[in-house]
C-alpha cells in the first residue's frame, strides 16, 4: 500500500506525526488515540489503520464456521445496556435442555462447523457444575468441535458463588474440554460508566484478571470493548490501553472485538452509532492495539455493509456463520440471525480480500483464492 505520498498531503501536523509514527513502527501513545477520535480525516486513519493490517495479515480476511448458543437468557445481572437478559419470572424467559443444545451442536457439525460459542444470562440458581457438565457433554458429543465457552463475568460469578479461585475453576472448565475464553462482559472499563451501564457484575479489574489467569494456564481469550452509549472517548482509550497492557504481560489475546451498541428495549436507551464512528473506533482500535494480531468487525452489531467495508479500514475477521444471534438482536440489529458460508465468502471477496475460513485459533482450514 503506498502510505507515504498520502502523509504527504496530509495538512494537519498532528495527524502527518502519527501516521509518520506508524510508518516506523513506532507504538502510539493514548494521546494519539484520543487524537485520532476527534479528528475527521476518517480516510486517512482508515488507509493507516489498513497499512498495517496488511503488514500483519496481508490480504487475508479470515471466517469460521461456527454457531452461538445461549443456553438461557434469565440473568441475576440485570445491566442496563442489555435487552437479551431476562429475570426468572419474566415470560421470555428460557432454559435450553441439554438434548436441544447437542441438537444445535449437531447441526452445525454437520455443515463442518468448528466452534461453539457459548454463552447466556446468569440464572440464580445455576451451580459451578452446571456451567461445566454443558463443555463436558458438547465436548464427549462433539469432540472435533472447539468450545469457546462462558465470559470473564460467567467465570467470576462461578467464584463468587463457590469460593473457589478462578485458576481452579478454569483448570476444570479446561479439563472439561474448555478452549478458549470468548471476550464478552468487558462492555468498557470505566469504573464511572460501569457503576451506571452494569453496577452488579465483575468490574474491569476482576474481567482483567479472569483473562490474565486464562492465559497463565494456556487457555487464549479474546476482549471485547461495548462502545457508543454514554461513554467518552478517553474512556475507549483507556480501555483499550489496559487491554494492551495486559497483551504486553500475556500475550494471550487473540483478537479484539469492538462492539457497536444497539439501544433497542434496552433500560439505558440512547441512539445507534454511526458508520463513520464504527469505521474510526476499528481502525484505531488496530493502530493502537499494536500487540494485537487480529481485529474482528462483527458483523452482527455492525450491520454486513459496514462490516465488509471494515476489511479495508484494518479488520482482518468477520467472526462467522453464527445461525443464530440472540443477544443484540433483542437489542434491535438489524442484520441476519446467521449466514451461510457462501455468503461470508463472498462479502470477503466483494470486499477485495482473500476469504480465509479458520479454526478458532486462526489457524487457515481452506484459502478461497
Ligand atoms: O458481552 C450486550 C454485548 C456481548 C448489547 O469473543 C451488546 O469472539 C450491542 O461478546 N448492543 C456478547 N452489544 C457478544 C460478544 C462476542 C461476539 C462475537 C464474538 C466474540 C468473541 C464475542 O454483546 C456482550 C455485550 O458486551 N451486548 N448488549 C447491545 N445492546
Amino acid at each position: 500500500m503506498e502510505i507515504a505520498g498520502i502523509l504527504e498531503r496530509i495538512s494537519d501536523k498532528n495527524l502527518r506525526y502519527i501516521g509518520e509514527k506508524v510508518l516506523k513502527g513506532v507504538r502510539l501513545s493514548p494521546e494519539d488515540a484520543l487524537y485520532m477520535f476527534s479528528s475527521h480525516e476518517l480516510t486517512f486513519i482508515g488507509a493507516l489503520a489498513e497499512y498495517v493490517n496488511r503488514k500483519k495479515n496481508g490480504m487475508f480476511a479470515y471466517f469460521i464456521i461456527n454457531r452461538q448458543i445461549n443456553p438461557t437468557n434469565v440473568c441475576v445481572y440485570q445491566c442496563n445496556f442489555c435487552a437479551f437478559g431476562v429475570t426468572k419470572s419474566d415470560q421470555r424467559a428460557y432454559e435450553m435442555s441439554l438434548e436441544d443444545i447437542l441438537k444445535k451442536v449437531g447441526e452445525i457439525y454437520a455443515q463442518g462447523g468448528k466452534e461453539v460459542h457459548m454463552v447466556g444470562g446468569i440464572p440464580p440458581h445455576w451451580k459451578v457444575e452446571d456451567y461445566v457438565r454443558l463443555v463436558r457433554e458438547i465436548k464427549k458429543a462433539f469432540p472435533q468441535i472447539t468450545v469457546k465457552a462462558w465470559t470473564a463475568i460467567e467465570i467470576h460469578h462461578m467464584s463468587k458463588i463457590s469460593g473457589r479461585s478462578y485458576e481452579d475453576i478454569l483448570k476444570e472448565l479446561k479439563d472439561a474440554g474448555l478452549e478458549v475464553i470468548p471476550g464478552g462482559g468487558a462492555e468498557i472499563f470505566s469504573e464511572r460508566v460501569r457503576k451506571i451501564i452494569a453496577p452488579y457484575k465483575a468490574n474491569a479489574k476482576e474481567y482483567l484478571e479472569v483473562h490474565r489467569t486464562a492465559h497463565k494456564l494456556g487457555i487464549p481469550t479474546n476482549a471485547t470493548m461495548l462502545y457508543g452509549h454514554i461513554e467518552t472517548y478517553e474512556d475507549r482509550v483507556d480501555h483499550m490501553l489496559k487491554l494492551r497492557e495486559l497483551q504486553d504481560e500475556t500475550g494471550g489475546f487473540q483478537v479484539f472485538i469492538p462492539l457497536a451498541y444497539w439501544p433497542e428495549g434496552t433500560k439505558l436507551g440512547g441512539n445507534r452509532t454511526s458508520s463513520v464512528d464504527d469505521l474510526k473506533t476499528l481502525a484505531i482500535s488496530r493502530l493502537f492495539l499494536d500487540n494485537f494480531e487480529h481485529i474482528k468487525a462483527y458483523w452482527v452489531t455492525l450491520g454486513e455493509k459496514v462490516a465488509q467495508i471494515a476489511l479495508n479500514f484494518g479488520a482482518d475477521d468477520l467472526d462467522g456463520t453464527i445461525q443464530e444471534e440472540k443477544i443484540v438482536h433483542s437489542a434491535g440489529t438489524k442484520s441476519a440471525y446467521g449466514h451461510s458460508k457462501d455468503r461470508l465468502i463472498k462479502l470477503i471477496r466483494n470486499a477485495g480480500k482473500i476469504p480465509v475460513e479458520r479454526d478458532t485459533f486462526y489457524r487457515p482450514v481452506c484459502i478461497y483464492s
